[in-house]
């Protein structure tokens, strides 16, 4: 039978993965449908025919997941979908939740 000692060393080995955080870009009135289809590829790496699914997604359900990354991948890509945002003078906004 393992002792309270050993307990604690595997519980310390055990393997642990990262959180997960999904992506989302919302939908508004005035970013137009172009400039989500370039954030999709350029940010998230979609072809242009799945960005073009997903923009169309959002439009409909006010939301839309574009990708599933570690905390700071996904921090860095809601920082890069608002600058671009602000640059090209529209209100797109993306959010990240824990999976
Ligand atoms: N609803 C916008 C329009 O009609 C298009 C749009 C799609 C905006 C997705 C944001 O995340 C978005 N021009």
């Amino acid at each position: 039978m393992a002792t309270h000692l050993e307990f604690e060393l595997l519980d310390s080995t055990k393997l642990q993965y990262p959180k997960k955080y999904k992506v989302f870009l919302l939908n508004d009135d005035y970013t137009s449908m172009d400039f989500v289809i370039d954030i999709l590829i350029s940010i998230f790496h979609k072809s242009y025919e799945e960005a073009e699914k997903v923009m169309l997604d959002i439009h409909k359900k006010e939301r839309g997941l574009c990708g599933v990354y570690t905390h700071e991948i996904a921090e860095t890509k809601v920082i890069q979908v608002t600058k671009k945002a602000k640059e090209s003078g529209f209100p797109l906004k993306s959010t990240m939740e824990e999976e």
